[in-house]
Parts: structure tokens; sequence; C-alpha cells
């Protein structure tokens, strides 16, 4: 809002014009979506702690998190509320792209915020069926990328990195695929949100290197010096993605080991999902494989483990997603998260790296 309130007043205020740069509105949008995450997040804890609102822990699991139990769930509440909080003060809302990212985080939310709600209020881990919820993720991501094709927003190819002339055109197929991209990092997140912070750090730096692919391919010049495509109106995800992390950054400050919080999935399911949307929307839908590499591994963990055990009644991993296999093999918590934000970092520099190797 104080974009559009703002904005405008520039002809007699000069001063406002700062408002016009993306730069501008992208680092204000990290700082008061991270100020009022920190602040909202005591006062939301609080209110859980209050309500006994806490996580059931699931009794197969590794031992060690059944101290966990009755940590409260449901962060994804005033992250994505922070997120939003701060967007409505920065955010262009003419923006097309601003606004389908903002209907996959909403309707994805939406979800989560049902199942957590079941969880909690049934006190048990069922939730909402697997079924119900990929049905639900299907339908709203089918319908952005329908739309977003449908009025020239994006086109249907598909740029693969490191080749500047490998472009495939996947006419009306690329609706199912852009679609699954977003499905697909969506529970990829989900599954990787199972030690504290686990999920949030590789958030983050996904979120950092979306925000510079979109500010660059948003930028006609730089775009095509990089032989990347040019998407208008696309930078204004940049100003999202600063939003992303620094609410990201709030959550992380009460969710450090030992998390005082989890974000469940009202934030996974809806983070994971803007993030695909963000990748569909550059066109990075390839190389999101490598941005969001750590959340990637986490889902084959589990497809390998499920397939190995179905065809030879034998498992690869002492149990999937790949983080409780290490927690068993008996590193520290502390020590498989932040080795996998050490990964996550390296994938978000070497996915930068492809921008000059093309
Ligand atoms: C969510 N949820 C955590 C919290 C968080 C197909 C199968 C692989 C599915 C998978 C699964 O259900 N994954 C999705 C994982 C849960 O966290 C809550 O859920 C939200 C995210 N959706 O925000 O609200 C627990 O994770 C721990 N946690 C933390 N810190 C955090 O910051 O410690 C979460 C956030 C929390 C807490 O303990 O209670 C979860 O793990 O349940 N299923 C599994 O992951 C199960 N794996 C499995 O069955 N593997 C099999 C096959 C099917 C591959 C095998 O290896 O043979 C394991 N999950 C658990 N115990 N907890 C099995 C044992």
């Amino acid at each position: 809002m104080l974009y559009h309130l703002l904005y405008p007043l520039s002809q007699d205020f000069s001063a406002f014009n700062i408002f016009r740069y993306i730069t501008f509105r992208s680092i204000v949008s990290f700082l008061i979506a991270a100020m009022v995450s920190i602040i909202w997040g005591k006062a939301f804890i609080d209110f859980m702690k209050m309500k006994q609102f806490g996580q059931v822990i699931r009794d197969d699991g590794p031992e060690s998190h059944l101290k966990k139990a009755g940590t409260p769930t449901m962060g994804g509440v005033f992250i994505i509320g922070s997120m939003l909080f701060s967007l409505l003060m920065t955010g262009n809302f003419t923006s097309y792209p601003l606004l389908s990212c903002l209907f996959v985080t909403v309707s994805y939310f939406a979800l989560g915020f049902v199942d957590d709600y079941l969880k909690v209020l049934k006190n048990n881990s069922k939730g909402v069926s697997a079924k119900g919820k990929l049905l639900w993720q299907f339908i709203t991501s089918g319908l952005v990328v329908f739309l977003l094709v449908k009025f020239d927003v994006i086109d249907t190819k598909l740029y693969t990195p490191f080749f500047k002339d490998s472009v495939i055109d996947l006419s009306w197929l690329y609706i199912p695929f852009g679609a699954t991209v977003i499905v697909g990092s969506s529970n990829a997140v989900n599954l990787t949100d199972g030690l504290d912070g686990l999920a949030i750090g590789p958030i983050i730096t996904s979120a950092a290197t979306l925000g510079l692919l979109t500010y660059v391919a948003g930028h006609s010049e730089m775009a095509s010096y990089l032989y990347i495509p040019y998407v208008e109106n696309i930078g204004e995800l940049t100003v999202l993605a600063m939003a992303i992390i620094g609410a990201g950054v709030g959550f992380l400050w009460y969710n450090s080991y030992p998390a005082q919080i989890f974000m469940g999935d009202a934030g996974s399911l809806s983070l994971g999902g803007v993030l695909g949307t963000i990748a569909v929307l550059s066109k990075n839908e390839l190389l999101f494989v490598l941005i969001g590499g750590v959340f990637v591994i986490e889902a084959l963990s589990v497809i390998i483990q499920v397939i190995s055990y179905k065809t030879r009644k034998k498992r690869v991993f002492k149990m999937a997603p790949i983080h409780h296999h290490f927690e068993l093999l008996g590193w520290p918590e502390p020590k498989v998260i932040v080795r996998f934000w050490i990964i996550s970092i390296l994938f978000a520099l070497i996915s930068i790296a492809t921008l000059k190797m093309r």
C-alpha cells in the first residue's frame, strides 16, 4: 500500500521516487518482514502455549524426537502473516506474477492450516488425507499456470541451464508440467521439515537465489546479456523473495535448535508452493532442481526407500527422509541441520554460477 500511496506523490515530492526502485523496496520488504515476524512470533508462541496447541509426535520416529512433544506448531501463521504484511507495504499489486504467487501461497496456506488444525484438535498425526491434499494442490497450481499461459504472462518453453540455445516448447503440456513443479516443491519442503531449522534454512537460500534470478530476468538488458528469458514485471518477485527471507529469518529466531515452535503444514506447504511458483514464473523450472537441491535429495530419499522396500523388502536408508538416517547414525541434530544448510548454500552458489555458464 505504501508503494501505491506514496509513489504517485513523487511528482510533487521527488523523495518518494525511491519507491520506484525494486532494490529499495526489496530491502524495506526484508526489514519489515523480519521485524514483524520476530515481534509477532513471540506473541504467537505464548498464545499457542496458553491454548496448549502443541505438536503430536509420532512414536515410530527417532527417540530423540519424543521430547519435542507439546512444542507449539503452526508457525506458518506468523511467517505468512509477516510476509503478507510486508508486501502490503512494499509490493506493486498490479504485477500479475506477484498476484499469482500470492494466490498459491494463500491457497496452500489454507490447506496446511486446516491440516494442522485437525491434527492439533483431534490430537493425532493424520490431518487431511494425502489424496485430498494433492487434489487441492493440483487444482490451485493447474489453474494458476493455465491463466499465466493463457494471458501470455509466461511462455510454454523450457529453457535448459548450461546451454543458451537449448529450448524445448512443451506447448499445452507445459500446464501439467508447471503445476507439477509447484506441487512437487510444496511436498518436498514438507518432507524436509523434520528437524529444527532444517527446512527454513534452504527456504532462505532458495528464496535468495530465486530473488536474484527474478531481478535479472525482469531487467531486459541484463537478461539479454546473460542469455536468459526476459519476463515483464517479474522483478516484483524480488520484493516477494525478500519478504520470504525476512519472515523466514524471523521464524528461524525461534525455530533454531532447540525449537520453540514448528512451522507446521501451514508453513511448509505454502512456502514450498510459492518457491515453485517463482521458479515457474522466472522460467527456472529445471535450474530449480539445483537451487532447491536439499529438498530434491530429501524427496528422492523417500522415493528410493519406498521403491526399494516394495521391490526387495530391504531399506536403503535407516529411515527416510534422509535426515532421519543421519540422526540414527548418531549425528547430533544440530550437526545434521548445519551440514544441510552448508549444502544448500553450495547449491545456491552453483545455481548462480550457471548464469555465466551458458
Ligand atoms: C512431515 N513431519 C514431521 C511439524 C512440521 C511418505 C513419508 C516419508 C512421509 C513422511 C512425512 O509425514 N513427512 C511430512 C514431516 C513432524 O513435523 C511436523 O510436521 C510439519 C511439517 N509438515 O512443521 O509441525 C515432526 O518433525 C520434527 N520436527 C522438528 N523440528 C522442526 O522444526 O524436530 C519438525 C519441524 C515433528 C518433530 O518431531 O513432530 C514428521 O517427521 O512427522 N513420513 C516420515 O517422515 C516418516 N518416515 C517414514 O515413515 N519412513 C519410512 C518410509 C515411508 C519411507 C521408512 O523409512 O521406511 C517418519 N517420521 C517420523 N517418524 N516422525 C517416520 C518416523
